[in-house]
């Protein structure tokens, strides 16, 4: 079976890009392939702005629920905390033995968060695709889903497969990148040219996995959209209407050219009311599991316990290759 990987930072909250750009995929290839889904919160306290400790612990926890409420299947897939297993630190090292610090100087993600940072810039920052490679390469990963802006990362960690299986023996599998085939990429709501992110949008501009359906309504009745009062998808001219448009696509499983015919001639407002009203739908049976795995933290514990174990039954035998194979003393030998 196809061994699927993926990933995700509790570096905010979950929204609906996270929903529809990742998790829905997650869920759907459960169906055909044999997934392995983490919180990589050792990923997360790389951000360039010091971490509170508290927040993060919180976080980790929220998206850990999300993902399960989002329908992660604990019996079918394996669901982790990225620190509860030594051994992606550990590979890391080993990588970070075989990866160049040219190949990393040019990661497009790297460039981006230490822009403006001069020295201060963590190392963690800079390791970051390694840590990354880590995690892909522990598992035997097939493929691993992720949106276009994570390519760079996955090459690289396919590379750095390749270079290892070169120098010591056959030891890893090469991954690929795969982008779901209707990837919805939700933009900001009031700012439709740059993507909502659980770090950079603005709470008028997101909507959280979480919020309420008040809540919810009135952030889509003041999405930006333009002057003009007709309702067709052109994402240069008409960026705010057009991811409206394509939330709606996502959140009901219909195309968006059946939507701009149902919607022409009705204006804005019923258009904006009836984004809100599927998003609702839409959210509203993940609400609900979400709140009752919150009110049994022992259960979401004991899964993620679960999920470690399972984990490590992969990745540990992974890690003692390796090290066998570039020649590390393995204990007890002589
Ligand atoms: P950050 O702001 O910390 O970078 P983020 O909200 O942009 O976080 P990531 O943690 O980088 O999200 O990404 C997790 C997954 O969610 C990735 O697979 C990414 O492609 C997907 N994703 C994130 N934002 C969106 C979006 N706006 N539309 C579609 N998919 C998204
Ligand atoms: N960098 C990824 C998160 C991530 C990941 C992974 C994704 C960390 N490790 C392994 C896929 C496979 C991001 O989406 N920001």
């Amino acid at each position: 079976m196809t061994r699927v990987f993926s990933g995700m930072q509790p570096s905010g909250t979950p929204h609906l890009g996270n929903l529809l750009g990742a998790w829905m995929n997650w869920v759907a290839m459960q169906d055909h392939a044999d997934c392995v889904y983490c919180v990589v919160d050792l990923h997360a306290i790389t951000a360039p702005n010091e971490h509170d400790p508290a927040t993060l612990r919180r976080r980790t926890v929220e998206l850990a629920t999300g993902m399960l409420a989002v329908g992660v299947d604990p019996e079918r897939s394996i669901l982790f905390v990225q620190s509860h297993l030594h051994e992606h630190a550990e590979c890391t090292w080993l990588f970070n033995c075989v990866a160049g610090f040219g190949e990393l100087h040019k990661m497009p993600q790297f460039k981006e968060k230490s822009a403006g940072r001069g020295e201060s810039v963590s190392v963690g920052l800079f390791d970051y695709p390694v840590l990354q490679a880590a995690d892909i390469l522990l598992y035997d990963t097939d493929e691993v889903p992720v949106g276009e802006d994570q390519r760079h990362h996955i090459e690289l960690a396919r590379d750095i497969g390749q270079r290892f299986n070169h120098r010591f023996g056959e030891v890893f599998r090469l991954p690929k990148a795969v982008h779901p085939p209707a990837a919805a990429r939700v933009m900001d709501l009031q700012d439709p040219t740059v993507k909502m992110s659980k770090s950079a949008s603005s709470e008028k501009g997101i909507v959280h996995v979480l919020d309420d359906p008040a809540r919810i309504e009135k952030k889509f009745k003041s999405a930006r959209t333009d002057s003009a009062t007709d309702i067709r998808h052109d994402r240069e001219e008409k960026p705010g209407v057009s991811n409206l448009l394509e939330i709606l696509s996502a959140a009901t499983d219909r195309g968006v050219d059946a939507l701009v015919t149902e919607y022409d001639g009705l204006g804005y407002g019923t258009f904006k009311g009836a984004v809100a009203e599927a998003v609702i739908e839409l959210l509203r049976p993940i609400q609900e599991r979400y709140a009752e795995l919150d009110a049994d933290p022992g259960e979401v514990a004991r899964l993620l316990e679960e999920g470690a174990d399972r984990a490590r039954a992969i990745a540990v035998p992974r890690l003692e290759r390796a090290k066998d194979a570039m020649g590390l003393l393995p204990p007890g030998t002589a």
